[in-house]
């Protein structure tokens, strides 16, 4: 057989030129940021790995778009041509822009839930949580077990558990579940797809019920990609024919767009319901802006149709998805700890098994994000305890099954040297695990703690 490997379906025009620092330098630089990666200055980072929101490089049309910018208050032209184009790839009548994915989540939630409601999705998102709490609703878990386990290797880890839906009504009554929050490629699973089949029982058993599935969208160009090359019965379709086959079954979505669709800002909130969308322009302009722009200027539109058509070709995809894999590949090859199977935004470590010997409230994950940024500049996210918060009614941590640390690749920026350098560093840690000590929380903010926290090493190993 003729071997063709994934490469990029796109050649480099323009370059950023990167800081390269010491050790020393790197040492202070994560002291002066709490031990925590989100507070680093970027231009103290050599790779940064620590978001694919809005860090992707845009195309060369992109860039054009920009230039095509109505900036008029209200009526832009980029708002029609943003609309026809949310319409043609995800199907929904209805769209309101919102400056990201969070502003979406905001008037969603606040229509859609009461106080007392109960909100099941498949596995929680930091921000989507904490909107359902502030609107008065409680997140349920309905992923199935598997999606907890990171050595586990089924293939649609973002499946909902239709058992536990059944358990939820069950228990506290349809009427008191508005809707599912169904994520494509659920990211703190590690980049985990549902499959069309689990979609199919969805729909029918909320059917059953009057629940409405809201998708939350963000990722699921790429959940489409995964339903392409692992589900009977898809390889021979588009990823642009398999999403709109998945949004044709969902009454409507939220979107960070800064993610799939290639753009370094925006998002939209998107239905087919023209009550539910009265409401939703009713407080966009309280919370982002006018109905047609929402918080994006025009010349952000623009790129984000642009976007949105270059996002769902099958090239693009397999090139993105090929790139994280080549990664994931180098790690496994070696033995260091990672979620199973390989998601599509991100390689996630596994730190409970990376560092045993450190204690979940002593934080390893944020600890090996640090250690990590020391050897070599490379910026990654914690997604573990610090990003779990508190459970509102104990107060405790949550100690989620799941401490990773997520190597997220940004779509379109890095290459395949940089993907050696990152699994090079990463292995060399892995060599010297046992000198990574715990850290512990000395500056905790209230809401989405994970984002400004603050840290300090702890003296013994463990602790
Ligand atoms: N995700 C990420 O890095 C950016 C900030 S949170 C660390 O993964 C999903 C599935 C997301 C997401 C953001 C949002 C919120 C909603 N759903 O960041 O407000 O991954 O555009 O979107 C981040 P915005």
């Amino acid at each position: 057989m003729v071997k063709r490997s994934w490469a990029e379906p796109y050649k480099i025009k323009s370059v950023e030129l990167l800081k390269m620092t010491t050790k020393a330098e790197r040492e202070a630089a994560i002291a002066e940021a709490g031990y925590n990666t989100f507070l680093l200055r970027s231009e103290d980072v050599y790779i940064d790995l620590l978001t694919d929101s809005g860090t992707s490089a845009m195309s060369d049309l992109q860039w054009a778009a920009l230039m095509r910018g109505d900036e008029a208050y209200a009526g832009s032209r980029n708002f029609y041509e943003l609309e026809r184009t949310v319409q043609e790839h995800y199907g929904y009548r209805y769209l309101v822009p919102c400056h990201q994915g969070r502003g979406a989540e905001n008037i969603m939630s606040q229509i859609l839930i009461k106080k007392g409601d109960y909100i099941p999705g498949n596995m929680y998102f930091t921000t989507t949580r904490l909107h359902q709490e502030l609107a008065g609703g409680e997140f349920v878990d309905v992923i199935i077990d598997e999606a907890h386990d990171p050595a586990n290797e089924h293939p649609f880890k973002g499946n909902v558990d239709m058992a536990k839906m059944a358990a939820l009504v069950d228990r506290v009554g349809a009427d008191k579940v508005p809707y599912i929050s169904l994520e494509g490629n659920v990211n703190m699973a590690g980049g985990q797809p549902f499959s069309m089949e689990n979609l199919r029982q969805l729909r029918s058993f909320c059917d059953k019920y009057n629940i409405l599935i809201m998708l939350d969208a963000t990722r699921t160009v790429e959940n489409a990609f995964f339903i392409q090359q692992r589900e009977a019965g898809y390889a021979n379709k588009t990823v642009k024919q398999i999403l709109r086959e998945i949004c044709d079954m969902t009454e409507g979505c939220t979107m960070s767009a800064k993610k799939d669709s290639l753009v370094n800002i925006g998002g939209f909130f998107a239905c087919n319901d023209e009550t539910i969308y009265r409401k939703a322009i009713n407080l966009v302009v309280v919370y982002e802006g006018l109905h047609t722009y929402g918080g994006m200027a025009g010349r952000d539109m623009e790129a984000l149709a642009q976007g949105i058509r270059e996002s769902v070709m099958d090239e693009h995809q397999k090139a993105r998805i090929g790139q994280v894999h080549y990664l994931g590949h180098l790690l496994e090859k070696e033995g260091v700890p990672i979620v199973q199977p390989l998601g599509s935004h991100a390689i996630f470590l596994d730190a409970k098994r990376f560092l045993p010997h450190v204690d979940q409230d002593l934080y390893p994950a944020q600890a090996l994000a640090a250690a990590l940024y020391v050897d070599s500049g490379i910026r990654s996210m914690e997604r573990g305890n610090v990003s779990a918060g508190r459970d509102p009614k104990t107060g405790q941590n949550r100690r989620p099954k799941l401490e990773l640390v997520r190597l997220t690749i940004p779509r379109r920026v890095y290459t395949q040297a940089h993907m050696d350098v990152v699994a090079e560093s990463v292995i060399e840690i892995y060599e010297k695990r046992n000198q990574i000590k715990g850290l512990r929380m000395i500056y905790e903010p209230e809401y989405l703690r994970f984002f400004q926290a603050r840290f300090a090493p702890v003296d013994g190993v463990g602790e």
